[in-house]
């Protein structure tokens, strides 16, 4: 099987095994656990912030990150396919009570006009603008990864405005190694941020926040509220540092075999698919073969040993990971291309 359905898909390697066996752990509500205060101390220093907190996974690093951001009745403004809005379950309705203000985007990204001119004035009928999200890379837009500039502007923006910025960091590391650069090139920007250790890092379980100081003890707080309060979890912590030490710039391999998938698969008949749009390991494309929904096409593949998802009654997502292998997109390949030119 070639599994291109997630880059949450990653098992652990032998080696971050190891890593895990032998982390020395203790409390970690207690703050008695140096895995993880080593772990929370790298990715802070990582991502350029004063702390950072480890949290179970990307959905309550967000959800975290926003609770303690905004007050019930505030709004927030995101991009309408935006991770926050389409899979966290509604949890920033409610848990932080706040609305979600959508606004259309380009692949996924926010133009800072719409923002700007999203933003509420002070008035009594209107709800307060307390954040603005940025997703990067974004998921729905295949992977797609904003401008520098952009997020800087979109930044200066929301601060002028009294409002604090946001990035969902799931796969930001994607974005810097795509561009070759600093991840702190983004991440100046925001207030809080995100980073996944479970995507295509390959930690199995995990995520980090990071922000202030004093914004990261009110995220632990928040955490221990929502139960998501850790004890000796520096086995699980072990990974992540092991993932930050050993798996950011192979990300560029996966970049590579997605771009690689992207080109075959927009030659083959039945498929809809503009290889450019493919910037880091998402690829979405659509599915035009007459009689053939997304569905019965994943279905076809995966008897035919190639699993991914459909995102839409037309559209499928790929993503490539560490566990894919150059050889294993070629023989996706080849399998995709047998049963679309049957
Ligand atoms: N994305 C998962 C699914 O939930 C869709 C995936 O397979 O891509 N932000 C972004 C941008 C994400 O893509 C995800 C997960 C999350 C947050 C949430 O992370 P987890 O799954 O750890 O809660």
């Amino acid at each position: 099987m070639v599994d291109l359905r997630s880059d949450t898909v990653t098992k652990p390697s032998p080696d971050m095994r190891r890593a895990m066996a032998e982390a020395e752990v203790g409390d970690d509500v207690l703050r008695d656990d140096p895995t993880v205060i080593q772990l929370e101390e790298k990715a802070a220093g990582l991502l350029g912030k004063e702390a950072s907190l480890f949290v179970p996974s990307g959905t309550m690093a967000n959800v975290v990150s926003i609770r303690v951001q905004t007050h019930h009745g505030d709004e927030v403004i995101c991009e309408e396919t935006s991770h926050i809005v389409q899979f966290e379950v509604a949890a920033h309705a409610a848990i932080s009570g706040v609305q979600l203000r959508m606004l259309p985007g380009e692949r996924g990204q926010l133009s800072p006009e719409p923002v700007e001119a999203a933003i509420r004035p002070s008035n009594i009928h209107l709800p307060v603008t307390r954040l603005v999200e940025v997703e990067n890379t974004h998921n729905r837009g295949s992977g797609s990864v904003y401008p520098v500039s952009r997020v800087a502007e979109i930044a200066r923006i929301a601060h002028q405005h009294g409002a604090g910025v946001h990035i969902d960091g799931a796969r930001l590391l994607n974005a810097a190694v795509a561009l070759g650069v600093d991840v702190t090139a983004y991440t100046q920007h925001a207030d809080s941020c995100t980073l996944c250790l479970s995507k295509g890092l390959g930690a199995p379980i995990g995520s980090v926040v990071a922000g202030t100081r004093a914004f990261v003890e009110e995220a632990r707080r928040c955490r221990k509220m929502l139960g998501g309060g850790m004890r000796q979890v520096g086995l699980i912590a072990a990974a992540g540092i092991y993932a930050l030490d050993h798996n950011v710039e192979r990300l560029a391999e996966d970049h590579a075999n997605a771009k690689r998938l992207a080109e075959a698969l927009a030659g083959m008949p039945g498929i809809e698919l503009d290889p450019g749009t493919v910037e880091t390991n998402i690829v979405i494309f659509g599915v035009t073969r007459p009689g053939l929904t997304a569905s019965q096409f994943m279905a076809e593949m995966k008897e035919r040993g190639v699993l991914f998802f459909s995102t839409g009654p037309q559209d499928c997502r790929m993503v490539t990971h560490l566990d894919v292998s150059r050889e294993d997109i070629e023989d996706a390949i080849s399998r995709l291309n047998e049963f679309l030119t049957i």
